[in-house]
């Protein structure tokens, strides 16, 4: 392995969008894996216990995970270069980051998941080159989908496909 940073994501996750473009804008050099890497299972998951995007890997090791959580690591170290100064943007920039992250995770789910005539072939095929190629790629691909679609239910997003 390289001395570099190793962010373990999804091309279409949205969480993994948060930390990755954290990550660009600071100029940090990173390598980007899919959790369908075989050193997601045999490396990270024995430290980062579940297996959730984004989870960050440090050059020393370390296993980060949690989108929040990578970015404080680097926020704490570096002087909180992405914290505006006045207090009222701080509020402002909180409430961006939570309005992102919770409040639009609902509508981003619904758009995702009910209109498969428009978003079907994009979702399948990033969850599908997400998987490495074996024998049981679109098996696993299937059930990484449903996963998918049961979690955005339990978030609260009925699915309107069987209206
Ligand atoms: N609060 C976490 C949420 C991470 C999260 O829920 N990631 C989703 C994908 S975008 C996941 O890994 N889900 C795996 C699962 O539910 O099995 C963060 O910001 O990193």
């Amino acid at each position: 392995m390289t001395g570099l940073h190793r962010l373990y994501a999804l091309t279409h996750s949205l969480y993994s969008g948060r930390a990755r473009a954290y990550l660009i804008k600071q100029g940090i050099t990173f390598q980007e894996f899919s959790t369908g890497h075989e050193s997601f299972k045999a490396e990270v998951l024995p430290k980062g216990k579940l297996a959730t995007i984004p989870t960050l890997v440090t050059p020393s090791g370390d296993v980060i995970r949690d989108g929040a959580a990578i970015i404080e690591h680097f926020e704490s170290a570096n002087g909180r270069p992405s914290q505006p100064q006045g207090a009222c943007q701080q509020i402002i920039s909180a409430l961006f980051d939570v309005i992102g992250h919770d409040g639009l995770l609902r509508p981003a789910m619904h758009y995702r998941w009910n209109y498969p005539a428009e978003n079907f072939q994009f979702v399948h095929h990033h969850f599908l080159y997400a998987q490495r190629d074996t024998p049981e790629r679109a098996e696993k691909t299937e059930h990484m989908m449903n996963r998918m679609r049961q979690v955005t239910e339990v978030f609260g997003v009925p699915s309107n496909l069987s209206r």
